[in-house]
């Protein structure tokens, strides 16, 4: 099988029973997010729809402990692929072109020179300001079971972004008062090819690929901060401004799926041929932005047997991993839905093979 089965583990996850769930599942492969937060209520300076407090206060993930929880998947049978995002606290002021951007960003060579050396083939990011924001659970997949829906209806009130949060996380407890203001498109783009020029060589040199997740949601504008990736053609400007193989793709087929334009089919076609791909969130989704709510991987809009058809002709052969598997209804709710989205994809990665099997008889 060309193609590889992944799951993603949040900090939280990340034990030797869970990597050894995955590997019962079918995975052959497994993707870390090492943001540690803090979640609950009562956090200073925070609003209903943040999703907690960052503990690293921009101290890096060092090469020992990103060699220990390599090891621990290896040990049980997985391939560490990606390391997923960067901690706010460690590139606030890339992001929002703060007075301390050339120190985190030699923060960020640093940190990708260590996957590097650890072995580590990709760092995943979201180069966003406003983040993953205004998506509100529901029972809106199958059976009720509950997933992230995103309309005019259920949106928050889109206040501007308090000083000390990014993406959704408060990564300085206690942040000089006021919001960042707002940010245009050209600031963005500057700011992030500013990111790609400078981070893209190292990249390069270790061996890493930086792989760029699509805005979720998909809009132009949240919080008064515009966001970088809400078009499908945006991919394409992401690769160009630096080309590179070192300046990848995390391909979030519900991310793309949720876009007002495009053609979902025709972009996974462009983008797996030219090899632009460093790994795949294999979601499902009912509706378009503005309007749309998460779904089992089997009942949305998308044909995911069609998205892994035009991925088998054209080569790719990366990771894929489930991406926001609705929880289901059971004594371990985050394994039930994981291993329902993988138990899915395993058998259609092997009907599609003995298809081919068949057809060159
Ligand atoms: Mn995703």
């Amino acid at each position: 099988m060309a193609m590889k089965l992944g799951l993603g583990f949040h900090k939280a996850r990340i034990s030797r029973e869970n990597f050894r769930f995955a590997r019962q599942a079918g995975c052959t492969h497994a993707v870390v997010h090492l943001v540690d937060r803090y979640r609950g209520e009562a956090l200073p300076g925070t609003d209903p729809t943040c999703f907690g407090q960052t503990r690293a206060r921009g101290r890096l993930w060092s090469e020992d402990s990103l060699r220990e929880v390599k090891t621990m998947a290896e040990d049980e049978g997985l391939t560490l692929e990606a390391v997923e995002n960067i901690d706010p606290s460690f590139w606030c002021d890339v992001l929002l072109d703060g007075p301390r951007k050339q120190e985190q960003m030699e923060g960020l060579k640093t940190l990708v020179r260590r996957l590097g050396k650890v072995g580590i083939p990709i760092l995943g990011y979201n180069f966003s300001i406003a983040g993953v924001w205004g998506r509100v659970p529901g029972p809106v997949a199958r059976g009720g079971a509950v997933a992230a829906m995103f309309s005019e209806k259920t949106r928050p009130a889109e206040t501007p972004v308090p000083r000390g949060q990014l993406g959704n996380l408060v990564y300085d407890p206690a942040p000089p008062p006021g919001d960042i203001g707002t940010v245009s498109p050209e600031q963005i783009w500057r700011r992030f090819q500013d990111f790609l020029e400078a981070l893209v060589p190292v990249a390069e040199e270790a061996g890493v690929r930086l792989a760029a997740h699509p805005d979720d949601p998909p809009l132009p504008v949240l919080r008064g901060t515009a966001r970088l990736i809400h078009r499908h053609e945006h991919l394409r400007q992401v690769l160009e401004l630096v080309p590179s193989r070192a300046n990848a793709l995390e391909f979030c087929l519900g991310t793309l799926q949720e876009m007002a334009e495009g053609d979902l089919y025709e972009t996974v076609d462009r983008h797996s041929r030219e090899g632009a791909i460093a790994y795949i969130h294999f979601r499902n989704v009912r509706g378009k932005a503005p309007r749309y709510h998460e779904v089992f991987v089997d009942e949305g809009d998308l044909d995911m047997i069609r998205v892994l058809r035009i991925l088998r002709r054209n080569g790719y052969d990366g990771v894929l991993i489930p991406d926001h598997a609705p929880e289901m209804t059971c004594d371990a709710p985050w394994h039930a839905g994981c291993a329902h989205a993988i138990g899915y994809m395993l058998g259609a990665l092997q009907a599609l093979e003995k298809e081919d099997e068949i057809s060159c008889d």
